[in-house]
C-alpha cells in the first residue's frame, strides 16, 4: 500500500505502521481476521491511540493467533476466559484501553457466563466476537451460531440445531453499546471500532467473519448480498432496545451492521462502585508494598 494510500485510510502513518508485525501469518487466504485486524489497526490510528496506551487479550483460537500479528501489549488467556482477564487488566489500570478479541465457540460455547457478567457489570472493556460461526481452529466443528443444516467437517450431514441469536441474547442483557460488523466492509468496520474505542463501558462488537476454510455454506459474497448498513435502516433509533432486537432477528436476508444500540447513560463499573466515585486515583497507583510479619 502506498504511503499517500495509508494516510488516507488510517492519518497517521507512522502509529498505524507500529502495529504491524513481521511475524508470519498461520491464518488461511481469505480469512476475515485480515480485514478485521485492517480495521482494528486503522482505527486506533485514526483515534491517535498509540501503543503504549492500549492492552490487546486474546482467547485461544484462529483469533487469538491475532496475538501475534499485532505489535503491542498482548494477552493470550484460556479458551473462552479471555473477557474476565481483559476486565480484571481494565479495572487495575483505567489509564489504558482494553480490547479483547475471542471466537464464537469460546464466547456462545465455553465461556458465555463471563460474557454475561461484563455485559451486566459494565467493565470498560471493548470486546471483539469474532463470529465465524465455527470452532476454526480445531478444524471445523459447528458452534452455538453456526446456522442450521450447514455442513461441518464435524456434521457433513448439516447442522440439525438452531442457532443462538448471538445479537439478540446480548442485547436482552441490557448493554450499553452493541455493534455489529462484516469482515469485508473493512471501511465501514474502521468507523464501528472508532466508536467503540469512544464508549465508556463496555463495547460488544460482533463482527460476522467469513471462514472459506470450514464455513464454505457462507462464503464472501453470501454475506456482501445480504449486509446493509444501520444509516439505511428508516427511522431507526439505536436508543430503543425494542426496535433493535426486532432488527436482529432476521439473520438470513437483511443482516445490519453498525452501532445497533447504545444506552449512554449508564455509568461504567469502576465508577459505578460507591467507595470509588470520588477516587483520584486508578488502582494502579494504589499498589503498595505491605509487610506480613506480623501475621507470621
Ligand atoms: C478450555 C479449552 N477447551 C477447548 C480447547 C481446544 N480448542 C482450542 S481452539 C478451539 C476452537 C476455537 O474456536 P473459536 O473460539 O470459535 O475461535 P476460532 O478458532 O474460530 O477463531 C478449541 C475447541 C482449549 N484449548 N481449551
Amino acid at each position: 500500500m502506498s504511503e499517500n494510500v495509508l494516510k488516507k485510510l488510517a492519518g497517521n502513518v507512522k502509529d498505524y505502521m507500529k502495529f504491524e508485525t513481521e511475524k508470519p501469518i498461520t491464518w488461511c487466504t481469505g480469512c476475515g481476521n485480515f480485514g478485521i485486524q485492517n480495521a482494528l489497526k486503522r482505527a486506533l490510528a485514526l483515534e491517535g491511540i498509540v501503543q503504549k496506551d492500549v492492552l490487546f487479550c486474546f482467547d485461544v483460537g484462529c483469533s487469538g493467533n491475532g496475538a501475534d500479528k499485532i505489535e503491542g501489549y498482548t494477552l493470550h488467556g484460556l479458551h473462552g476466559r479471555v473477557i474476565s482477564l481483559a476486565a480484571g487488566a481494565a479495572l487495575a489500570n483505567s489509564d489504558i484501553k482494553v480490547i479483547s478479541f475471542g471466537g464464537d465457540g469460546a464466547t456462545f460455547s465455553e465461556g458465555p457466563g463471563h460474557l454475561i457478567h461484563a455485559v451486566r457489570s459494565n467493565y470498560p472493556v471493548i470486546f471483539v466476537h469474532h463470529n465465524n460461526e465455527n470452532f476454526g481452529l480445531t478444524t471445523g466443528q459447528p458452534s452455538a451460531s453456526t446456522r442450521k443444516g450447514v455442513r461441518m467437517n464435524a456434521a457433513p450431514d448439516g447442522v440439525f440445531l438452531e442457532p443462538i441469536n448471538t445479537m439478540d441474547f446480548v442485547l436482552s442483557l441490557k448493554p450499553s453499546f452493541v455493534a455489529r460488523g462484516f469482515s469485508g466492509d473493512i471501511d465501514y468496520l474502521t468507523e464501528i471500532f472508532r466508536k467503540a474505542l469512544r464508549h465508556d463501558g463496555f463495547a460488544y462488537l460482533e463482527v460476522l467473519q467469513t471462514c472459506p476454510t470450514y464455513n464454505r455454506d457462507t462464503p464472501e459474497h453470501w454475506y456482501a448480498e445480504r449486509i446493509k448498513h444501520i444509516e439505511d435502516a428508516k427511522n431507526y433509533d439505536s436508543s430503543d432496545i425494542w426496535q433493535a432486537r426486532k432488527l436482529m432477528q432476521d439473520i438470513e436476508n437483511e443482516i445490519y451492521t453498525g452501532v445497533i444500540f447504545e444506552d449512554k447513560s449508564k455509568v461504567n463499573f469502576l465508577r459505578a462502585i460507591p467507595n470509588r466515585k470520588n477516587a483520584k486515583t486508578v488502582l494502579k497507583d494504589e499498589v503498595k508494598k505491605y509487610s506480613i510479619s506480623e501475621f507470621l
